[in-house]
């Protein structure tokens, strides 16, 4: 972990290991994923059946061995204990609710005579949701991904998870159903993508490919990008907290040690402008990593990728953290919303001593898909604008394209296309 202070002289020097963290995609990777996507499409579901096979572990013989059926779901549904389905129910209720409030409606305006614009808002019709395999398949990332596409309208919304070993999380299956997953498949890796991507018999092609993956399931989502839309690339978590000297350390050791378990790769950096808090909540964050059962996760990523800052102000800390924009940014202070006019980058912002970055990663209700790297500098959390498309609406009456013809013909001999030009001269007998 890095203890420094902010106007230490090689403070950008030491911070550069932290900023430059994300995995490399390596040639071999990229060769690796262009082979399987290629295989995909020219051979389909043989293809997925073998890559299934080989590194799920499994013995499919079919194409339709490759689905997970509505009883499998249902009994799945089954064995998850009552208190978890009740707590998964909740979540997906107030995800809905949240997401309901981002929906745009299709609006059309007639602020002049003879011309009408609008703009036309369309559900995407299907999408695929990438679900991980193994001990990163959080039935949460399947309610942030569905919900949203549900709330947009999609008619048919399919999700793709590896099953290792035969084995499959029954609260992801449960979170599937409760947010209103259509159809299940037990593929993963960069297969999964490619077929979502171009279909093959059994996985119909999707217009969309959302969700959480390793590396290869990141680079195949790059590779098929174009053919079908895809959200961000998530990269490894991250949390930046702001303190003032106010709050409690060990609230804020935990919070940090809460990004640090997921992935030794994940960052946590506090910015205090009290050095003796910062002092308090380096030593709560040794004494608690102790505690943990993901302990050597988060240990080698708080050892790497860990740091604490001493800043001398709130806006040199501010102007810090959006130096950094953060996937995650809680405002640990007295006045979150004082400090809230300075924050311009940030994928989501928890205010205040009493909302740990948990509440908004299962149930407050905002997404939890949220940029990383740096990329809250122009990127949004997912939501619904990422499940519809928009078309543009034109509608001229002959009065309309009268008073904006000349100007249309003008431009287009600007231009020198002459046959957009003509057809306006056409209709309104300009010669
Ligand atoms: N914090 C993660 C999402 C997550 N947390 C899923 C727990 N489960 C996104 O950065
Ligand atoms: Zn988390």
């Amino acid at each position: 972990m890095l203890f420094l202070d902010i106007t230490d002289t090689d403070f950008d020097r030491q911070f550069s290991a932290i900023l430059n963290r994300s995995e490399e995609t390596s040639a071999q990777v990229l060769e690796t994923v262009r082979g399987i996507i290629t295989d995909v499409r020219t051979r389909g579901d043989e293809a997925l059946i073998d890559y299934t096979n080989r590194f799920d572990r499994l013995n499919l013989t079919d194409a339709a061995g490759l689905e997970i059926g509505r009883q499998e779901v249902e009994a799945a549904v089954a064995a998850v204990p009552a208190e978890d389905l009740a707590a998964l129910k909740l979540a997906v209720e107030r995800v809905a609710r949240f997401h309901e409030k981002q929906k745009s409606q299709t609006w059309l305006s007639t602020e002049e005579p003879d011309i009408l614009l609008g703009q036309k808002v369309t559900p995407l019709d299907r999408v695929g949701i990438y679900v991980p395999g193994g001990k990163a398949s959080y039935p949460s990332s399947v309610i942030m991904n569905a919900v949203p596409a549900r709330v947009a309208g999609v008619r048919e919304i399919i999700m793709v998870c590896p099953t290792p070993g035969g084995e499959i999380n029954p609260a992801v299956l449960a979170a599937a159903h409760l947010s209103g997953v259509h159809r299940i498949f037990r593929v993963g890796g960069a297969q999964a993508v490619a077929a979502l991507a171009c279909g093959t018999a059994t996985i119909p092609r999707v217009d969309k490919v959302t969700g959480p993956g390793n590396i290869y399931v990141a680079t195949a989502k790059q590779l098929v990008f174009g053919q079908v839309g895809i959200d961000m690339i998530a990269g490894p978590s991250e949390i930046l907290v702001i303190n003032d000297g106010t709050g409690t350390p060990a609230h804020i050791a935990a919070d940090l040690l809460s990004q640090a378990e997921h992935d030794e790769l994940a960052s946590s950096i506090l910015i205090t402008t009290d050095r003796s808090f910062g002092e308090a909540v380096a030593a709560e964050v040794e004494y608690q990593l102790g505690q943990l059962s993901r302990e050597s996760i988060a240990r080698a990523s708080w050892e790497k990728f860990g740091a604490i800052i001493v800043a001398g102000s709130l806006e040199e800390a501010a102007a810090f953290s959006n130096r950094i924009a953060p996937e995650h940014l809680e405002l640990a202070v007295a006045d979150p919303f004082g400090l809230l006019p300075r924050i311009t980058n940030a994928g989501a912002i928890f205010m205040g001593h009493w909302t740990p970055e948990a509440a908004g990663d299962y149930l407050a209700g905002p997404n939890h898909t949220l940029p990383t790297g740096g990329t809250a500098r122009f990127f949004s959390p997912l939501s619904v604008d990422d499940f519809v498309k928009k078309s543009s609406i034109i509608s001229f009456s002959e009065q309309g394209l009268k008073r904006l013809g000349n100007d249309i013909v003008r431009i287009a001999g600007l231009e020198g296309l002459e046959a957009h030009g003509k057809s306006v001269g056409i209709r309104l007998g300009l010669g």
